[in-house]
This record gives C-alpha cells, structure tokens and sequence, in this order.
C-alpha cells in the first residue's frame, strides 16, 4: 500500500485526474455511485462547488496513512456552514480538520473520531480560521502520534494540536486510508484547493529559484 505522502497533484492541466480523485462519495461508504458536487480544475488549482448543499472530494485509491502525512493548499473556502478534511480508515475512524462558520467568526478544529459512538472528539482547542496563516493544512503521524499542523507557505509549519495514540485500545488501523474533503454549505463560493503533497523535486525547485534571485 502506498503512503499517503505519495498522493500528488498540482492541479495544472485543468483537467481533473480521475485516476486520482472523485466526487462520487460510493467510493468512501460502498454501493451505487453518488456524486457530491462538482470538480473543476481551473488556472491551475481544483474547485470544488457545492450542488444541493453538499460538496465532496475523495482519493479513489486507498494509502497507508501509518508513519506518513498528507498537506495541501486550502486556497479559499466557502462563506457558509462547514467543511471536513479527513483522512478515514476502513474502519470509518478519522481523523479531521474542522473548519466551521459560527456568524462572523470561522472556527478551525482538529479533530479525531474513533466510530465507536462517541462522536468527534477534541484534539485541542479550536483556533479562529485565518486564510493566510492556515493556508496549507497537514495531518501526520509520527511514532504513534498524530499531528495537525499549518502554515502559510507549506514549508515553516507550525503545530496545532497532537495526540498520542499509543494507548489506545483497539489501535486505530490507518494503513488503509483515504483522503476525503466533504462538506454542506449554502455557498455559492467553491472550495478551492491546490498542491497536494508537492513532490520533494519541486520544492527543492522553489528553493533554488528563490536562492538564485
Ligand atoms: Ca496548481
């Protein structure tokens, strides 16, 4: 099974990869298709635009979540109601970005769901929302640990909340794993989202165009 950290897509073709990704939320729960929204990739990042109040976007492919992490560009979100970034497990426990309208303020919350009944449960404390500060999000495990970080340009990260799971019994099995955004909004807004775990050459890229000028 492939890491999740090898799930890649810069969005620049303007056409969706559908070897990648769908919005056909079947994939996720099992049975007939039922599609969730519209994917479009425009001038280089991906658009999700909710239909009938619901949007999702789902990797088609499973991958091993186990010692490995996933980040992407959040490049706008909605203006209404909420929207999940999960990675979920066969066993449908995830683990989950959070961001929440609440009037004028736009909450951001990590969170973790075992399925065991009890619902989400805190990671830590909700921060307010911040479209510069949290513009990358990235969710890791490291030594039984799970992560939830941002940042503002997917480089210098900072963290938000951790947990340790090590204790945890049964032991959530995140080998199986995939990564799903899946919101309900009102918005006319779509979600927009770019750079899914950029590969290490164009980073280095990056690095190397910034230290030449
Ligand atoms: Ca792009």
């Amino acid at each position: 099974m492939a890491k999740i950290s090898t799930l890649t897509d810069d969005f620049n073709d303007n056409s969706l990869n559908t070897t990648l990704w769908t919005n056909d939320i079947s994939y996720l729960i099992g049975g007939d298709e039922s599609l969730v929204g519209t994917l479009t990739e425009v001038g280089g990042k991906l658009e999700i635009l909710q239909v009938d109040g619901a949007l999702a976007l789902i990797s088609k492919n499973d991958y091993d979540f186990q010692d490995s992490s996933i980040y992407f560009e959040l490049s706008q979100i909605m203006t209404s109601d909420i929207l999940f970034i999960y990675i979920i497990n066969s066993d449908e426990q995830a683990l989950s970005f959070l961001i929440s309208w609440e009037g004028e303020d736009c909450l951001l919350f990590p969170l973790y769901d075992l399925n065991d009944g009890s619902g989400n449960q805190y990671a830590g404390d909700f921060i307010t929302y911040n479209s510069t500060n949290h513009k990358f999000l990235r969710i890791r495990d490291s030594s039984s640990v799970w992560y939830w970080d941002v940042s503002s340009d997917g480089i210098s990260w900072n963290n938000v909340d951790s947990c340790d799971h090590s204790a945890l019994d049964p032991q959530p099995d995140f080998s199986t794993s995939k990564f799903l955004i899946y919101g309900g909004t009102d918005s006319s807004t779509p979600v927009i989202i770019d750079n899914v775990n950029p590969s290490e050459e164009e980073e280095t890229n990056t690095t190397n165009f910034f230290q030449f000028f």
